[in-house]
C-alpha cells in the first residue's frame, strides 16, 4: 500500500507509535512493502545470494505439470499476495485453470501484473482482487462454483510466526473452500551461512530494503530519523528456526516523527523482520493444524526449497 503524506495509513502510524513510544522496538513486516520497498524487493529475488525465487520458479517449470495430475488440473487458480506473479504462468500454463484470482493489497501491482498475465493468456478469465489475504475473503461470483486451487509461493507463510500461519492457512480453507487444493511454498533449514548471506547481500539491497522503512516513516509521518546512522542485521536463532532482521543505532539519537521526540541509545536495535524456516516434517504439520492433508512435496536437489499440495 503506497500512502503519500498527508495520508497516513492509521495502522501504520499505530505501529510505528507503538515501537518508540511504548519503547518495544518492532515494527511489522509487512510495512516494508510501499512502492520503493516493493521494487527493492523485486531486485532482491535476483540477488545471486537469494536463492528462494530462483530455486521455487525451477521447482513450478518442473513440477506443474504433476500439480495438475493431482487434482490440479481445470481448477481456478487463487493466488494469495500474487505481487508481480512471475512464478505464476508456469502453473497456469500446466494446469489450463478455468480462472485466475489474483489477490494482493497493493492495487498497483495488482493492475499491472493482471494486464501483463492477460497478454501471455489471452483465453483465461482473469478476476484481480485487492484485499488483504490475513482474513477470509469473498471470491468474485464469478468463479464460486468452480473447485479451487490456491497457490502461495514465496515461503511468504514464514514472515508470520506459527500461530499466525495457523490462522492464514484455517482462513485460505475458509476462503477456498473443502475439496480446494493449495501449493504453498516453504523455505527450509539449511547452513546458516547460507541463510544469512540470503538476507544480508554483499551488493546491499537487502540492507537498502531494511533501512526504506526508516525512511518512509521521514516520508509519510514527517520524521527526521538519520536514516545513515542505523544499520541492517541479519541473525540466524536456531532455537526458532528464523532469520531475525534488525535496524540497530550506531549513535545516540534524537529524533521526531510526526511531531513527537523520541530517542535511541547506541546499540539499541528495532527488529523489523522475521522470515521462519522449515524442518522436514514442520511445514507439513503446520498444514495439517491449518486444516489442509498434505498431498505431495517436491524439493530441489540440495532440499533448499520445498512445494507442497495439500488439500482441504
Ligand atoms: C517475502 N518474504 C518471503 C521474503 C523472505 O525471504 O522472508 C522477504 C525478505 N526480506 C528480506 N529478504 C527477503
Amino acid at each position: 500500500m503506497d500512502m503519500t503524506i498527508g495520508r497516513i495509513d492509521p495502522a501504520f502510524r499505530d505501529d510505528i507509535r507503538c515501537c518508540f513510544e511504548e519503547e518495544n522496538y518492532a515494527i511489522p513486516a509487512r510495512w516494508l512493502y510501499d512502492h520503493a520497498g516493493s521494487e527493492l524487493f523485486e531486485q532482491i529475488t535476483e540477488l545471486p545470494e537469494y536463492y528462494p525465487t530462483r530455486t521455487e520458479t525451477a521447482l513450478l517449470a518442473g513440477y506443474s505439470a504433476e500439480v495438475a495430475d493431482k487434482g490440479g488440473k481445470g481448477r481456478a487458480v487463487v493466488e494469495f499476495g500474487s505481487g508481480s506473479s512471475t512464478k505464476t504462468p508456469h502453473l497456469l500454463r500446466a494446469t489450463q485453470p478455468a480462472a485466475y484470482v489474483p489477490i494482493d493489497i497493493s492495487g498497483e501491482f495488482l493492475a499491472a501484473s493482471a494486464a501483463q498475465l492477460q497478454i501471455q493468456f489471452p483465453q483465461l478469465p482473469i478476476y484481480p482482487l485487492e484485499a488483504d489475504f490475513m482474513r477470509r475473503i469473498n471470491l468474485p461470483d464469478e468463479i464460486s462454483d468452480m473447485p479451487k486451487l490456491g497457490f502461495f509461493p514465496g515461503s511468504t507463510i514464514g514472515n508470520m510466526v506459527a500461530r499466525t500461519s495457523v490462522d492464514l492457512l484455517r482462513f485460505m480453507r475458509e476462503t477456498l473452500g473443502i475439496g480446494s487444493q493449495l501449493l504453498i511454498g516453504f523455505d527450509r533449514i539449511k547452513d546458516p551461512d547460507v541463510l544469512v548471506a540470503a538476507y544480508d547481500d554483499s551488493a546491499g539491497v537487502t540492507a537498502q530494503f531494511s533501512l526504506n522503512l526508516l525512511h518512509r516513516i521521514n516520508r509519510e509521518m514527517d520524521g527526521d530519523i538519520a536514516v545513515d546512522q542505523f544499520r541492517h542485521i541479519a541473525i540466524w536463532n536456531d532455537r526458532y528456526a528464523r532469520i531475525e532482521i534488525y535496524l540497530e543505532a550506531q549513535s545516540d539519537l534524537n529524533f521526531s516523527i510526526d511531531a513527537r521526540q523520541y530517542n535511541m541509545a547506541k546499540g539499541q536495535r528495532i527488529h523489523i523482520e522475521n522470515s521462519h524456516k522449515y524442518g522436514l516434517r514442520d511445514a507439513r504439520l503446520m498444514l495439517r493444524a491449518g486444516g489442509w492433508s498434505p498431498v505431495t512435496e517436491w524439493s530441489d536437489e540440495k532440499n533448499y526449497f520445498s512445494l507442497i499440495l495439500a488439500e482441504a
